[in-house]
């Protein structure tokens, strides 16, 4: 069994959405957009105004003066920014930047509790999100009424689940294999 799951990952490799760089794949500049790498397609939803990259990350740019156009904060109301994916996927890492000590950033993987991140840097989370369900990534204020003044997205990192009928074959084929080592 064991050997079964560790050859199931290895065909799998993890896929890196780098987000940085105004042009960059993902500076969708509209309310939402969709982009394929390594046969993974993620989704971005902003809830109010553009999902927007520049140099220094991912954000929301949100109509008004005063917005950090290329980050997800509460300037002028809560940015919420929804990511999804067309196959089912094990969401394994996020990375950000800028958090300031009143900045915090709410994961929610479908509904469910909100996972709160109040640093900056990688932070590893392995949580599994099926074909079409949402992770919510909220700007959120842990010293309200203080606003958040930013957090930026620098990258995401997800791996493939296997289809069941894929593994099942892998299975088969795993079998076989030491079915013919013995002697
Ligand atoms: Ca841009
Ligand atoms: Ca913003
Ligand atoms: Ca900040």
């Amino acid at each position: 069994m064991v050997l079964i799951l560790s050859t199931a990952v290895s065909v799998n490799a993890a896929v890196v959405f780098s987000c940085l760089g105004n042009g960059s794949a993902l500076d969708f500049e509209a309310s939402s957009g969709s982009h394929t790498l390594g046969g993974v397609q993620v989704t971005l939803e902003a809830n109010e105004g553009d999902v927007n990259a520049s140099l220094e990350g991912l954000g929301i740019n949100r109509v008004g003066g005063g917005d950090e156009s290329a980050a997800i904060d509460t300037k002028l109301g809560v940015e919420i920014l929804t990511v999804s994916f067309d196959v089912d996927v094990v969401f394994d890492s996020l990375t950000i930047s800028d958090l300031g000590v009143d900045d915090a950033l709410d994961a929610s993987f479908n509904g469910g509790a909100a996972i709160q991140l109040t640093s900056s840097g990688l932070h590893h989370l392995g949580v599994t999100l099926l074909a079409g369900e949402v992770l919510t990534l909220t700007a959120t204020e842990p010293h309200a009424p203080n606003p958040n003044n930013g957090v930026r997205i620098k990258e995401f990192v997800v791996t493939a689940v296997p289809e069941p009928s894929s593994l099942a074959l892998l299975s088969i084929a795993c079998i076989a294999a030491l079915l013919r080592r013995r002697p």
